[in-house]
């Protein structure tokens, strides 16, 4: 009896081993948007206030870092790359991780100490910005980084460029619980400039990629160790 089961059990376990390796991941820890294939659902809009998204930005096949970009004109006075559906709603779980971005510009008049700046709106109305300061034109792909808890952010008065003071952690976490739009501005001087976007990237805490791998080593692990309670069973009948 246990000789003609043994194709079966045989089977269970590799079965159990492709079922996990085929298993959907749970909660994806990064999200992320490369435009190598496309805009991933970005727009344009003004950058200060949270207002409706009228624009569309452009995908370029090349001159990313590396691969495709975001590229976007001048269309409105101050000009914002707007996040994709994918990086709004609740981002709760990413309390603590990062989100980063790597931009690109090229301008004809001075640096600027205070930009570029990142915005996050909440749908209670809320916002905090983040502020980076990019080197120069010229300075080709700068990554931007900033922890998603409220040391990173400032809070953000609508329709003004100033300086805010550091969130409270429940004000921090009550925007990040319901994110309505995240922009990053892509026009501050009065110049011809431009400016490139690519890697926008949102990491929850500790979390770098997300794989299947150890869910598959421990189906694995049992499938192995059916196989050899099996041999074991087998040597014992004998
Ligand atoms: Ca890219």
């Amino acid at each position: 009896m246990l000789n003609a089961s043994l194709p079966f059990l045989s089977r269970c376990a590799a079965l159990g081993v492709a079922a996990c390796l085929a298993a959907p991941v749970a909660q994806a820890a990064t999200i992320s948007s490369t435009f190598d294939t496309g805009t991933e659902g970005w727009l344009t809009s003004e950058f200060l206030i949270n207002s409706p998204t009228t624009g569309l930005p452009t995908q370029a096949a090349t001159g990313g870092n590396p691969g495709g970009r975001l590229v976007t004109s001048d269309v409105f006075s101050w000009h914002a790359f707007v996040a994709g559906p994918q990086f709004t709603g609740d981002k709760s779980a990413f309390y603590g991780g990062m989100l980063s971005f790597d931009l690109r510009t090229n301008f004809t008049t001075g640096a600027s100490p205070n930009y570029p700046v990142v915005i996050l709106y909440g749908t209670n109305g809320q916002s905090v910005q983040g502020r980076g300061v990019y080197p120069g034109s010229g300075a080709g792909y700068v990554n931007f980084a900033f922890s998603l808890d409220e040391s990173a952010w400032q809070t953000h008065v609508s329709g003004t460029a100033s300086v805010g003071v550091a969130p409270t952690q429940g004000a921090f976490q009550a925007i990040l619980g319901s994110l309505s739009s995240i922009r990053i501005n892509a026009d501050y001087y009065s110049g011809d400039d431009s400016y490139d976007l690519d890697n926008f990237t949102m990491t929850s805490p500790g979390g770098t990629t997300v794989v299947p791998v150890p869910g598959a080593l421990v189906l694995l692990g049992s499938g192995l160790g059916l196989l050899g309670f099996v041999g074991r069973a087998r040597r014992s009948k004998a």
